[in-house]
């Protein structure tokens, strides 16, 4: 296992659309191990492989409590089939825009088919912040950031910031 570095805003690669996954061979398990890793460490509660660099359709999470036991679960090539019309709100964070909070609305549960580990087609129902990260990391493999669901006044703000802090760290 080995940790990997996550990008943070601006970097262009959080905006590219992610490959799917053709099949569960040895460099997507090592890819899965290391995003633990890096997740755990982070510490954070969900990571999608584009945040370490590798445009594949790969997320991993853990919505366990501190005081659980680990939960760590594997979603490959997820999609979202279903949505309720109950919304949501929950204050959002993000491992690529590091301390900045936010809150989003979305759907208060989700339906999501997805493969695992086991190359197998697999459903999931969730609510609670289940369905948020999913909807969260869902959105990262698809170029989506959480700041896109917020006014572009606070968007425009904290691209501005992060840019910014990019420009100061080249020099
Ligand atoms: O995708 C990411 O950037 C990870 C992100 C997931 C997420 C959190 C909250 C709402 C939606 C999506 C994080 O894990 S941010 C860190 C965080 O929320 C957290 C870290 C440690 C313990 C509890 C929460
Ligand atoms: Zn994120």
């Amino acid at each position: 296992m080995a940790l990997r570095e996550i990008i943070v805003l601006p970097d262009k690669r959080l905006r590219q659309v992610s490959d799917p996954v053709k099949a569960v061979d040895a460099e997507v398990r090592t890819l899965v191990d290391d995003m633990f890793e890096t997740m755990y460490k982070a510490p954070g509660v969900g990571l999608a492989a584009i945040q370490v660099g590798v445009p594949r359709r790969i997320i991993t999470l853990d919505t366990a409590k501190k005081d659980e036991p680990k939960q760590p679960q594997v979603f490959i090539n997820p999609e979202i089939v279903w949505s309720s019309d109950e919304k949501s709100t929950y204050e959002e964070g993000c491992l690529s825009i590091p301390e900045y909070y936010e809150e989003v609305e979305r759907p208060t549960q989700v339906k999501v088919r997805f493969m695992g580990l086991d190359g197998k087609t697999q459903e999931v129902e969730a609510d609670g912040l289940l369905a948020t990260v999913l909807q969260h990391e869902i959105d990262h493999i698809n170029g989506v950031l959480f700041i896109d669901h917020i006014s572009k006044l606070k968007r425009d703000r904290v691209i501005r910031k992060f840019t910014k802090a990019a420009k100061r760290e080249a020099e």
